[in-house]
């Protein structure tokens, strides 16, 4: 399975995060967890190939332009306005504050108008390092789009946390949400989410779009983040109303569990018969992650690729979470051994 890289990644690399009123230094989201996945692959004989550059356009189909801008300039404007190095907000937009329409003019105050946490911290570097991964997604969907039969995209920092207009949960750009778009080109097209947090900002952007179907297995957002959004009740709306599927899981769920939720996913998948699959990958399923509420053993990885494999049809594989960097490179490297081999 060719593996799409690029190293621009290392360039968001905040030296601390805020998570529930603690500094947390290191960040879980760094650059050695991208390491770690491109060295197993690498060892077990997958290909690696560079990313190639796009322009904007299949990025601005999916976010607003003035959020894109934000994250190529708010820095810079708050460094020039006399903030620190690390960007994290200070006040957050509120929907009863100003109408949530009062966007604010200081640079200081702008990340808590497109940011929703205090745990994505922006650096001098973290907007090339987000659109770089934006092209890691679309060269790997250029390869599916082009016949290859799967394609793995080595993204950092992920991105199913992203929406249209905000950014937070150690995401940028969502790049899943970006290539699934793009390849709506050649039909209908599911993003499967095995992230263990839900992907809030993928739902939201296809939660009307009936040529995208959004399919999410995740821990219980009652006892882990979003928090806010990933409840079975939530199934779209307008035309879309039906193609949004969340399974929650309890805490501590194990492989045999997980692989039977898997199963009635992949069967809602079928259903929906999409040309194409994005898996948003994420790794943090496993009992050893760090902030992950699931309980995977190393031997669910291989089922998971197998199943995965079971479905047929073109899949772009994403990085997204996974913290527990010890079991990151062998947990790839079953997926993959089970997709394709
Ligand atoms: N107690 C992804 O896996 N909050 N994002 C951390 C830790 C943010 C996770 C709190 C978690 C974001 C892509
Ligand atoms: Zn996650």
């Amino acid at each position: 399975v060719p593996v799409v890289v690029d190293d621009t990644h290392h360039r968001h690399d905040p030296p601390f995060e805020l998570n529930a009123g603690r500094a947390v230094s290191p960040v879980w989201e760094r650059p050695a967890r991208l390491e770690a996945i491109g060295d197993a692959l690498a060892a077990a004989g997958h290909p690696r190939l560079p990313a190639s550059a796009w322009d904007d356009a299949p990025l601005l189909a999916v976010h607003d332009p003035d959020l894109v801008a934000f994250l190529r300039d708010g820095h810079a404007a708050w460094r020039a306005a006399g903030g620190p190095p690390v960007m994290i907000a200070d006040t957050f937009r509120h929907p009863r504050m100003g109408g949530g329409g009062r966007r604010p003019t200081s640079p200081l105050a702008e990340p808590g108008w497109w940011c929703f946490d205090t745990a994505t911290p922006l650096v001098e570097g973290s907007f090339a390092a987000g659109r770089a991964a934006v092209d890691v997604a679309l060269s790997a969907a250029a390869l599916v789009a082009e016949g290859a039969p799967a394609v793995y995209g080595l993204t950092r920092p992920p991105g199913h946390h992203a929406g249209a207009d905000y950014f937070g949960g150690f995401c940028l750009f969502n790049h899943a949400a970006v290539a699934a778009r793009w390849l709506t080109a050649a039909g209908r097209v599911t993003v499967l989410d095995l992230d263990v947090h839900h992907g809030n900002g993928t739902q939201d952007v296809f939660w009307e779009d009936p040529q995208v179907q959004y399919v999410s297995l995740h821990g219980d957002p009652a006892e882990l983040f979003p928090y806010l959004t990933g409840f079975a009740d939530e199934r779209g709306a307008g035309r879309g109303r039906g193609t949004t599927l969340n399974l929650p899981l309890p805490t501590g769920t194990d492989d045999d569990a997980y692989l039977e939720a898997l199963r009635l996913a992949l069967e809602a998948v079928d259903a929906f018969d999409p040309a194409t699959v994005v898996v948003s990958l994420g790794l943090d399923t496993t009992a050893e992650d760090p902030i992950g509420s699931l309980s995977l053993s190393a031997d669910a990885f291989a089922r998971i690729g197998a199943a995965l494999a079971a479905l047929g049809r073109p899949t772009v594989v994403l990085q997204e979470g996974g913290y527990a960097i010890d079991r990151l490179g062998p947990s790839a490297v079953a997926v993959l051994a089970g997709l394709g081999g």
